[in-house]
């Protein structure tokens, strides 16, 4: 089973409020069907610019403190931008014949201190072994510390490795993978094709309130030491593919 993190700013566009990348999520489902049924999956999608702003207006890290009554109302906004999002991309598997299924994160875990604290994955692991694709998301989540929190898609990938055990992980990205340097900002910044421990990069997280990319790399040194983690572009045509197959693509994680 391969587990797939697809970055916010794969499926949208973080400048764009409520933008959807469709043909990009087509020909990632698409890259999948050539897999499926033979091989199982699971998705677990980011916010793009759907969760992240509405997090970011009601300040959902926060906690549930000051105007309560607006912090609810922000809680329940926020995770519906999720659900919204998550059907679009959802209609676009169904199209391509595949069974993706939707399972709401906030429904399945506690956090605290924006680590998941408790989980119940029995359903995700039955529904991969009745063939339907599980696809969960960044979402907003009932925290033990502060009483409401925002569950990055990330640390919800790294949960589920450690349970689920995949054979690989692959996570989507808008640049080629892992640089030493932000790509975006420096021209001179060199692709990392293996890495073997956590480069220090700079890097700001701009709209995402959940970390960016140093983030993630904490996140998916923890996952290395279960199975194969790639990072890559999830915006070229077949490079998931040959992720799957165990290629050489984007950067490879090696312990
Ligand atoms: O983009 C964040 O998920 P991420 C989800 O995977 C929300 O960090 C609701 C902002």
């Amino acid at each position: 089973m391969i587990l797939i993190k697809l970055g916010g700013s794969v499926i949208s566009d973080k400048n764009v409020p409520y933008s959807f990348n469709k043909e990009v999520v087509e020909r990632i489902a698409e890259e999948i069907a050539h897999f499926y049924p033979a091989e199982g999956f699971i998705l677990v999608h980011g916010g793009g610019s759907f969760g992240h702003p509405n997090a970011k207006e009601y300040n959902i890290r926060e906690g549930l403190v000051g105007d309560m009554e607006r912090k609810r109302i922000g809680f329940s906004k926020t995770h519906q931008a999720m659900l919204k999002l998550n059907d679009l991309i959802i209609q676009v598997f169904l199209e391509k014949r595949l069974p993706a299924y939707s399972v709401s994160s906030s429904s399945i875990f506690l956090i605290e201190n924006g680590h998941i604290v408790y989980g119940d994955v029995e359903v995700l692991r039955r529904l991969i072994e009745k063939g339907f694709i599980p696809i969960l998301f960044g979402d907003t989540a009932i925290a033990l510390d502060k009483g409401i929190d925002i569950l990055s898609g990330d640390q919800i990938v790294s949960y589920l490795a450690k349970m689920l055990k995949p054979s690989k992980v692959i996570f989507l990205m808008d640049v080629d993978g892992i640089y030493d340097k932000n790509p975006k900002e420096h021209k001179d910044a060199k692709l990392l094709e293996e890495i073997k421990e956590i480069p220090e990069l700079e890097g700001s997280a701009g709209v995402d309130v959940t970390g960016g990319i140093n983030n993630k790399l904490k996140e998916a040194f923890k996952i290395a030491k279960y199975c194969d983690v790639y990072f890559i572009n999830g915006k070229v045509k077949g490079n998931l593919d040959k992720a799957i197959r165990g290629e050489k693509v984007g950067t490879r994680l090696r312990f």
